[in-house]
């Protein structure tokens, strides 16, 4: 059990997976070669994912997006050792993680363009829109962690969160709830340096973000968030530890935001292009490139070959967003409530008489 074999308190941190590819055996069960390049397609395919959001952004063709390269070994092995059954409450930066757990890439896209129907996930997938407020999240995974312990249905839940989220009070509020009720819910929180323009120090006093897990009588394990394989072991152990009845578990991903906060913001002007370039060193994509390259698993014509399908299945995905027609501006008041409060109501007459439009105003959702 890593959790037995690794103390927060002294900063250790898991990794199996080194910078420069070489590994400690064995790869944590039941993860062969095979499935690591599947791991490997799945990331590089969110990095493909996310650039272009970036550059459709820039064009205007995306709204604000949030970027999530440098994250990507955090995004694919949080969910690999997920079950269908499984819930999540995620934040904005987890495109990857939602599309890991079966939101298709074109309603993601959906969303990024400002549409409320990119919150409308498929029946089954068992991902909760995105929420905004920071720290919220693991207040609905334990929630939702709450009603299947309650059911006793064999679901667990997952919360995503940043560094900067563990300092709302919101965040200790789920922690303690869960430990007391020793839920089936795994927090899993990617410290990838920044809130913003806050850095990691300023934050919390508390050495690392994992060990704050033991004042709330559950494990908290610190993993280099960059190292997939690490990611994969320690994620796996927590689910099972949730879904055997032993309770929830903190995960500290130790990770780093290669890009902006999102395409609203300039990084360079509160980080150093030094730390920027240290952590280019730990790309996670580049050690399991490397893994591979030493495991005779790679080859430049199937890298080739993959990043050309890859591309391919962003760009239809994003296509296919493109072609919904864009949203009526009605529809930014209309799905907090099931029916519009008088406020809102007024809110929407306003906005369609400054657009000099005619507005079927009475607050019903649209049926598509
Ligand atoms: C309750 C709340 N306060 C402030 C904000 C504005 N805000 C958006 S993201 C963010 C920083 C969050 O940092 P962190 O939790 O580390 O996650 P990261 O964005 O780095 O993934 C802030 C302060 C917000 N969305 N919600």
């Amino acid at each position: 059990m890593f959790v037995e074999r690794y103390d927060p308190l002294k900063h250790e941190m898991v990794c199996i997976l080194a910078p420069d590819g070489s590994y400690t055996p064995p790869l944590p069960p039941p993860l062969d070669e095979q499935q690591v390049r599947q791991m490997y397609r799945h990331m590089s395919l969110l990095r493909l994912y996310d650039r272009k959001a970036v550059a459709l952004q820039r064009q205007g063709r995306f709204g604000t997006y949030a970027q999530m390269e440098g994250q990507e070994a955090c995004m694919v092995a949080s969910v690999t050792p997920l079950q269908p059954q499984d819930w999540m409450a995620t934040t904005y930066r987890e495109t990857g993680a939602m599309w890991m757990h079966g939101v298709p890439l074109q309603l993601l896209s959906l969303y990024w363009m400002g549409n409320e129907f990119g919150s409308h996930m498929p029946e089954g997938v068992r991902v909760l829109p995105i929420s905004i407020p920071v720290g919220s999240q693991p207040l609905h995974a334990v929630g939702l962690a709450y009603a299947g312990h309650y059911r006793q249905d064999g679901s667990i839940a997952v919360a995503y969160f940043g560094d900067g989220a563990t300092s709302e009070g919101d965040v200790h509020e789920a922690m303690n709830m869960a430990g007391v009720f020793q839920l089936p819910c795994v927090f899993f929180c990617q410290n990838n340096q920044y809130a913003i323009s806050v850095p990691r120090h300023r934050q919390t006093a508390s050495p690392t973000i994992a060990q704050k897990a033991l004042a709330y009588g559950f494990p908290g394990i610190l993993v280099d968030g960059n190292d997939v394989l690490a990611v994969y072991a320690v994620m796996r152990e927590a689910v099972e530890r949730a879904r055997s009845g032993q309770g929830p578990t903190l995960i500290e991903a130790y990770t780093y935001r290669m890009g902006a906060h999102t395409t609203a913001d300039d990084p360079t002007k509160y980080r150093d292009t030094a730390e920027v370039e240290e952590w280019k060193a730990r790309d996670p994509l580049l050690r399991v490139q490397r893994y591979l390259q030493q495991a005779g698993l790679w080859s430049d014509a199937w890298e080739q070959e993959m990043l050309a399908a890859c591309t391919a299945e962003v760009e239809q995905a994003m296509a296919e967003a493109a072609a919904v027609p864009p949203p009526p501006p009605q529809d930014m008041f209309r799905y907090m409530y099931a029916e519009m409060t008088p406020q809102l109501r007024e809110q929407e007459a306003a906005l369609l008489a400054s657009l000099h439009l005619q507005g079927d105003s009475h607050g019903a959702p649209h049926a598509r």
